[in-house]
Parts: C-alpha cells; structure tokens; sequence
C-alpha cells in the first residue's frame, strides 16, 4: 500500500470551488515531484463518459469509472485528484472501497453562494427548468457525514485548503 498514489476526492456542489482547489493541489504536490494526475467529471463526461446523464444510474456509472482509472493511477504511485459532484452516499462508498488510498474530501460552500457565483450559468437554467435533475436545485446532495476533511470556499483561502490537504497526506508544505 506504500506505494499507492493518494486518491484525493473532491465531492461537493458545481460551482464549491472543486476543480479551483484541486488544480491548485495538483501544481502544489508536482512542485515537490510528485506524478500527479486529474480526473475532472465535468471533463471526462466529454471522452470515457461521454453519453451517461444525470440519472441515479448514469451518475453512479460515471462514478465507478471514475474510481477505475483512479485506481490504475494510484497503483502505479500515482497521486489522483478527482473532481466530480459525487452526490451520493452510495457513491462516495464504492470508491472509498475500491481505492486503497481513497482520501475524501467535501468541498464546503453553501447552496446561496454557489448560486450567487453560478460561473457558468447553470442554477439560472435549472431554476428556468432548462436543466432537469440538476444538484441541489431539483437532485439531492446528500451531505458528506464522515469526510477524512472538509474545506471551505467560502472562509477557507486556497493556499490554506491546500495545507489541510497536504498535511493530511503527510507531504510537507
Ligand atoms: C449537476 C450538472 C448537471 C446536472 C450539467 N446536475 O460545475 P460543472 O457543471 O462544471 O460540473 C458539473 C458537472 C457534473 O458532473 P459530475 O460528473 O461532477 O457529476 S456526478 O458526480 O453527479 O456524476 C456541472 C455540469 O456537469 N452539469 N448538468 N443536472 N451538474
């Protein structure tokens, strides 16, 4: 297990901060040499997901190949940022089981905030209907009940999430 990579799981709402923290992680531990990879659902949903919706079943599906190629990462020592919503309870235990090094982490942001930021104008589109099934407006998430650390958006600076972060992994800052 030693020479696992770590699996760093971002779950939380779109527009948390998820892909902004793990990005600045993933240029944080490559700094100190570390192979490091990111797995962005938004993104894979383009390539290796593309197709799957935002049914139950089709999230839970892009979720477990999510954790697959996680996994083949991690084998090889590679570490793993993965940045997906991750709604689930279900969900988040399937990857914890599977991956050896599963580290999750809840990205903390209150749904007024996300909303009020809504980067990409999602929220105005599931409130106009345009988006169904959309996290936290008309699908549920379910909140993280035992997460290895929570960050927050909202009082926590990136440089200081991305300290919590290290220091749980044992890397030194
Ligand atoms: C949630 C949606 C939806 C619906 C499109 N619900 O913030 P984003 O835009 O860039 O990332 C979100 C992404 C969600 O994909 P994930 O693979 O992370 O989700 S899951 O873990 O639940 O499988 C969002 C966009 O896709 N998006 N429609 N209905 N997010």
């Amino acid at each position: 297990l030693n020479s696992y990579g770590n699996v760093l799981w971002f779950t939380g709402l779109s527009g948390a901060g998820k892909t902004t923290t793990a990005e600045y992680v993933l240029a944080g531990l490559r700094k100190r040499g570390r192979q490091v990879e990111m797995l962005d659902g938004d993104e894979l949903r383009t390539t290796i997901c593309k197709g799957l919706g935002f049914s139950r079943e089709d999230r839970m599906e892009n979720v477990k190949r999510i954790a697959y190629v996680a996994g083949l990462l991690s084998k090889h020592g590679v570490d793993v940022l993965v940045s997906a919503i991750t709604p689930y309870a279900e969900m988040r235990e399937h990857a914890r089981k599977v991956l050896p090094r599963y580290v999750e982490i809840y990205v903390e942001c209150p749904l007024e905030e996300c909303e009020r930021r809504d980067v990409k104008g999602l929220y105005a589109k599931a409130r106009r209907g345009e988006l169904q099934r959309f996290t936290g407006i008309s699908d549920p998430y379910e909140i993280p009940l035992s997460p290895d650390i929570t960050i927050s958006t909202l009082s926590g600076s990136l440089a200081a999430n991305e300290a919590a972060i290290l220091d749980f992994i044992g890397v030194k800052a």
